[in-house]
């Protein structure tokens, strides 16, 4: 999909509204539409990425700025785990349509703010 059809690229542009919690010059965080938990923040980088499936080595400094944005969220929403590792969340990255990726353009899942279960399904 091309950037100017790209939903993430639009609410980046301002044109589609979000609920935006953090910005900077390279990534951008607002509220997931459709929660899976009380807490469910996407992290996305300002440049176009179609997912993991297509990240380059040079993207490696986003990403790890992605989790560490993702980490000072957690911890403003409340959610981050405290001294005895109580609380928590759950970060993730749908890699492709068996994964459950429907938007693509590259995006972090911060998931919160309840018990959590393992296996996903
Ligand atoms: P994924 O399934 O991993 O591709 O996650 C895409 C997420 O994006 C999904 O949880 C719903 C969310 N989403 C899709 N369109 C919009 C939108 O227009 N606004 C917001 N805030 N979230 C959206």
């Amino acid at each position: 999909m091309e950037e100017k059809d790209c939903i993430f690229c639009k609410i980046i542009r301002g044109e589609v509204p979000s609920q935006k919690l953090y910005e900077d010059d390279k990534v951008y965080a607002f509220r997931d539409i459709n929660p899976v938990a009380p807490v469910h923040i996407l992290i996305i980088p300002k440049k176009h990425i179609v997912g993991i499936q297509t990240l380059e080595e040079e993207d490696e400094c986003l990403v790890g700025h992605m989790f560490t944005v993702a980490k000072k969220i957690a911890q403003q929403e409340g959610i981050a785990p405290d001294e005895d590792l109580n609380r928590g969340y759950r970060l993730v990255f749908n890699v492709g349509k068996d994964a459950g990726q429907t938007v693509f353009h590259l995006h972090l899942h911060l998931i919160g703010g309840r018990q959590m279960s393992w296996p996903p399904g």
